[in-house]
C-alpha cells in the first residue's frame, strides 16, 4: 500500500512543506506540498534527495565504538555504549569538574526542535559554560551587531520584501541558498515582485550570481564591503540624504558617527571596493530617494575580517534612511511564540557572557567560536576541555579553525562521542558515534524560524516513517545519558531535574505543545476556541497555517531593548571598529582575493553522499575571471594552487566572466574522507584550508573566521606524470 504522508523539510530555513509517499514503512518519493499555504509548492533538490539519506547504506544506523585508528569502528549495543559513556564521563566531571566537558552544536540539530533544547540541557545539567558551534562561520557578527544595534542579540530584523521597493542584497544569494536569517519559501517570488512593480533588486556580490544575473549587479573586490558600505553612509550623510526626523526621534550619537565617517569618502572608497565612485554615489541617492527600501546582507559580509562592521553599517544605511521598523524597510519580525522573550528568559541571548578560555573570545547567543576549541583542548590549565560532545558538526571542514590542528586536539581527548547520521571528518576521530533520526522519522515544530518568517506561519509534524530500528532521536540519547550519570535528565531547570529523579521525565512534546498552547496564537489550554495547540496543528491544519499575510509593523521604540530605546549610531564598537578600517593597510603579497560558494545540490558538508546530488563526474571547481587565469598561465578545467598565508589548497578551475578580477570562489564542503564513500570519491579539497583563524586573524567583535577575503596567490599546479592522466576535469 501506498500512501502520502504530509510534513516539512528540516534542512534549511525555508522549511518547505513536503509530501512523502510511503510504501511498506520506505519512503519512495518526495515532492512539494501544493496545500501548504506557506511554501506553495516550492522544494529543491535537497528536499527531494532527503529521502536517499534515510536509506544510505553508509548511515550510521547502530552505536559505533572506536576500535582503532580515526574512522575504525565496530558496533556496539546501546546499553554498552551508554553506560560506558555515562561512566567515564562521570569520572571525568567528578574529577576535573564540569567545565572539563564542552559541547559542540552543529547547524543541522537546530532544524529540531527538541535537540537543541536537550543539548543545552545535557550541559547544564553536567554543569558546563563551554558550548562551541558554528556561528562565527555563519551569523555571529549579525547578532553582535544587533546586540550593539538594538540592546538584545535576540532581536533579528528581517527584509520586509514582500512590501519593499528597493532591495540591496549585499553577500546573500537567495536564489541558491532560499535565504537566511528569513524564512520565506517564496523568496525568488517576492524579489520578481519588486522588480515587477517597478522597484530595484540591486545586488552586491563579486561573483555575478544566480540572484545577480536575475537583477541588478554591483560588483565587489573580495572582503572590502567595509569601504562600500562606509561610502554609501558618507554619501547620506554628506548629501543631506539622512530622514532627520527618524535619527532624531530614534538614534543617540548622529555627530559622532557623522564625524567618523567624513574620510570616507566615495573617492576614498572606490580603490579598496573597486567600485566606482559614481557607482556608491549614484546608489546612495537613489536607494535614499526611494519611497522604501532595505539593505539585507547575510554571510558573505559576515564572515569577513569587517565582520560586525559590515552588519553595523549595513544596518546604519537603514536606520539613516529611517527604514527601520517601517513598510518595506529592515523590520522586526513577528512569530506566534515570542522567540527573542523566550531566549532572553532561558538565558541565551548573550553576548560577551562567556569567553572562550585560551584566545578570550566573547559567546554570542551563548556560543562560543569554533575556531577556540583546539586550544580549548590541548592547551592545560583550569577548565581544560578533556571531553567533548558533537552533535551534528563537522567543524573539521566547516569550521575556519578546523583542519590539522583540530584534527591533533580531538586526538588528544580523554572522552569524545557524537550524535549524528554518519561518520565525518571530525566524529571519525570520537570513541563512540550514537545514530540519530533523519527528519522524516521525528515529529517537529519549525521553532527556530518562527520569529523569522515574511508571511509568519505554523505547522507542526508527526514522523513519517519509522526509523531503523537501532537508531534514536537526539533528545532521549542525551536524555538517558544523563539520567545514567545520575543527573535525573538533560533538563536545563533544576525542577525538571529533580522530577526526572523521582522518576518523571517530560518528553519534549509536552515542552513544545505549551509553548504553543500559552503563544499569541495559542488556543489557551481551551480559553481561546480558534487558537492552535500541537495537535490542533495535526488535526486541523496538517499542511500548516499561515498566521499573517503582512509582518505587523509596531512602533519602534516599543521594540529596541537598548536603556534608552534609541539605537546608538555613535556606539564606541562601532566608532572603534571605523577607526581599524581607515587604518587597515591591505597586503600586496597575496594580491588576489578566496570567496565562499554555496551550490544547489551540496549543503555545507553533509549532502554529499547521495547519486541524486552528487552524481558521477560532479566535481569541486573554482571560479577564477580569464584575466587571474592568463596571469597564472591557467586555461579552463586545469588543477590550479591557490594558497594563503596559512594555507594551500588544488582545485580544478572554471575560467568564467562571472568573476570580478582579482577574487576567486571556492565552493566550501568539499574534501571528504569520512565514513561516507560517495563523498569522499568526489574528491575536491577543504577550502576552509586557506581560512585565516588564528587568534590574531579572527573578527574582533563575534570571533569571526574569515572566510570571505582571503588574500591569496593562484599558480599552476605542476603536473606529475599520473595527474597529467586527470589534469583536464570534465566539468
Ligand atoms: N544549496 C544550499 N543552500 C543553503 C546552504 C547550502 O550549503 N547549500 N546553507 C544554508 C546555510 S547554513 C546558510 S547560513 C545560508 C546562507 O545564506 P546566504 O548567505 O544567502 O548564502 P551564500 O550563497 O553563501 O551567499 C553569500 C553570497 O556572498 C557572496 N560573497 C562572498 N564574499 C563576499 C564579499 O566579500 N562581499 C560580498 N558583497 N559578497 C560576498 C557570495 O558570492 C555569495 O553569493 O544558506 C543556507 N542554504
Ligand atoms: N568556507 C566556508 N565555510 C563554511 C561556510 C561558508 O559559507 N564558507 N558556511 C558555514 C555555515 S553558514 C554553517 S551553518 C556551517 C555548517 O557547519 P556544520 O554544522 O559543522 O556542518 P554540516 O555540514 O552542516 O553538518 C554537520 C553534521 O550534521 C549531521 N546531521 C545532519 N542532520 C542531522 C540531524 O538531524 N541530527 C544530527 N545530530 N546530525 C545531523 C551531518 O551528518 C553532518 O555530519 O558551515 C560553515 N562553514
Ligand atoms: S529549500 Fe531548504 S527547506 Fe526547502 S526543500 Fe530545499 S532544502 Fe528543504
Ligand atoms: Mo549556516
Amino acid at each position: 500500500v501506498s500512501e502520502d504522508k504530509v510534513t516539512f523539510c528540516r534542512i534549511c530555513e525555508p522549511f518547505c512543506g513536503l509530501v512523502a509517499t510511503v510504501e511498506d514503512g520506505r519512503i519512495v518519493g518526495v515532492r512539494g506540498d501544493r496545500d501548504n499555504p506557506f511554501s506553495q509548492g516550492f522544494c529543491c533538490a535537497k528536499g527531494v534527495a532527503m529521502a536517499d539519506v534515510v536509506t544510505d547504506p553508509d548511515r550510521v544506523i547502530e552505536p559505533l565504538r572506536r576500535c582503532g585508528g580515526p574512522g575504525e569502528f565496530v558496533p556496539v549495543p546501546w546499553d554498552e555504549a551508554l553506560d560506558d559513556v555515562a561512566r567515564r564521563l562521570r569520572a571525568i566531571v567528578d574529577e576535573q569538574g564540569g567545565h572539563a566537558f564542552g559541547g559542540f552544536i552543529g547547524n543541522p540539530p537546530y532544524f529540531s526542535y527538541s535537540a537543541p533544547m536537550f543539548f543545552q540541557g545535557f550541559l547544564d545539567a553536567v554543569g558546563t559554560k563551554w558550548k562551541y558551534g558554528v556561528n562565527a562561520e555563519d551569523a555571529a557578527s549579525r547578532i553582535a551587531a544587533n546586540a550593539i544595534l538594538y540592546g538584545s542579540a535576540a532581536l533579528l530584523l528581517k527584509p520586509d520584501l514582500w512590501r519593499t521597493d528597493f532591495a540591496i542584497l549585499i553577500g546573500a544569494n537567495p536564489l541558491v541558498s532560499h535565504g537566511s536569517v528569513v524564512s520565506e519559501p517564496r523568496i525568488r517570488e517576492a524579489l520578481d515582485a519588486i522588480a515587477a512593480r517597478g522597484g530595484r533588486v540591486v545586488v552586491i556580490d563579486p561573483r555575478r550570481t544566480e540572484t545577480a544575473r536575475r537583477y541588478e549587479h554591483v560588483p565587489v573586490r573580495g572582503g572590502t564591503d567595509a569601504w562600500l558600505l562606509a561610502a554609501l553612509c558618507n554619501v547620506i550623510i554628506e548629501h543631506g540624504l539622512a530622514d532627520r526626523a527618524f535619527v532624531d526621534a530614534h538614534t543617540t550619537g548622529y555627530d559622532a558617527f557623522a564625524a567618523a565617517l567624513a574620510r570616507f569618502t566615495p573617492e576614498h572608497c572606490a580603490p579598496r571596493c573597486r567600485v566606482p565612485a559614481t557607482t556608491i554615489t549614484a546608489l546612495a541617492r537613489e536607494f535614499a530617494a526611494a519611497p522604501n527600501g532595505v539593505v539585507y546582507g547575510r554571510t558573505g559580509t559576515c564572515t569577513q575580517r569587517f565582520g560586525t562592521l559590515n552588519n553595523l553599517l549595513q544596518d546604519a544605511i537603514n536606520i539613516l534612511t529611517g527604514r527601520i521598523e517601517r513598510r518595506g524597510g529592515w523590520v522586526v519580525g513577528w512569530g506566534p511564540i515570542d522567540f527573542e522573550a523566550y531566549a532572553e528568559k532561558s538565558g541565551l541571548s548573550t553576548y560577551g557572557a562567556v569567553r572562550s578560555r585560551v584566545t578570550g573570545l566573547p559567546d554570542v547567543n551563548g556560543q562560543l567560536a569554533s575556531s577556540a576549541l583546539a586550544a580549548d583542548i590541548t592547551t592545560p590549565g583550569e577548565g581544560q576541555v578533556r571531553a567533548l560532545l558533537t552533535m551534528g558538526a563537522n567543524p573539521v571542514i566547516s569550521s575556519g579553525g578546523g583542519g590539522r590542528d583540530l584534527e591533533d586536539a580531538l586526538e588528544q581527548l580523554e572522552l569524545h562521542f557524537s550524535l549524528d547520521l554518519y561518520v565525518n571528518e571530525t566524529n571519525k576521530h570520537a570513541q563512540y558515534i550514537f545514530p540519530v533520526t533523519t527528519f522524516f522519522e521525528r515529529e517537529d515544530v519549525p521553532l527556530l524560524v518562527m520569529g523569522n518568517m515574511l508571511r509568519p506561519a505554523v505547522m507542526a509534524t508527526e514522523a513519517v516513517v519509522a526509523p531503523p530500528p537501532g537508531v534514536r532521536q537526539e533528545w532521549e540519547i542525551l536524555n538517558e545519558l544523563a539520567r545514567r550519570m545520575g543527573l535525573g535528565g538533560a533538563y536545563s531547570a533544576p525542577a525538571l531535574r529533580r522530577l526526572a529523579k523521582l522518576g518523571l521525565r517530560v518528553k519534549p512534546r509536552p515542552m513544545i505543545d505549551a509553548m504553543l498552547r500559552l503563544s499569541d496564537a495559542g488556543d489557551r489550554f481551551g480559553l481561546r476556541r480558534n487558537g492552535i495547540s500541537f495537535k490542533k496543528l495535526l488535526t486541523r491544519h496538517p499542511h500548516g497555517v499561515v498566521l499573517q499575510e503582512e509582518l505587523p509593523i509596531r512602533p519602534l521604540e516599543t521594540r529596541l531593548r537598548t536603556a534608552d530605546r534609541r539605537i546608538p549610531l555613535g556606539a564606541a564598537p562601532l566608532l572603534e571598529q571605523l577607526r581599524r578600517l581607515a587604518d587597515f593597510e591591505e597586503r600586496g603579497d597575496f594580491p588576489l582575493r578566496v570567496i565562499g560558494m554555496r551550490e544547489l545540490r551540496s549543503q555545507n558538508t553533509w549532502m554529499h553522499n547521495v547519486a541524486r546530488l552528487m552524481p558521477d563526474g560532479r566535481v569541486q571547481r573554482a571560479l577564477v575571471h580569464p584575466d587571474d587565469a592568463t596571469a597564472a598561465g591557467l586555461e579552463d578545467g586545469r588543477l590550479a594552487t591557490i594558497s594563503s598565508e596559512t594555507g594551500t589548497v588544488t582545485v580544478a578551475i572554471e575560467v568564467t566572466t562571472d568573476m570580478t578580477p582579482g577574487t576567486i570562489a571556492v565552493p566550501h564542503g568539499w574534501g571528504h574522507n569520512g565514513g561516507w564513500r560517495r563523498a569522499n570519491g568526489a574528491g575536491g579539497a577543504n577550502s576552509n584550508e586557506l581560512a585565516l583563524a588564528r587568534p590574531a586573524d579572527v573578527e574582533a567583535l563575534a570571533g569571526m573566521s574569515i572566510l570571505n577575503g582571503i588574500p591569496v596567490r593562484l599558480a599552476r599546479t605542476p603536473l606529475t606524470p599520473e595527474a597529467r592522466e586527470r589534469d583536464t576535469v570534465s566539468i
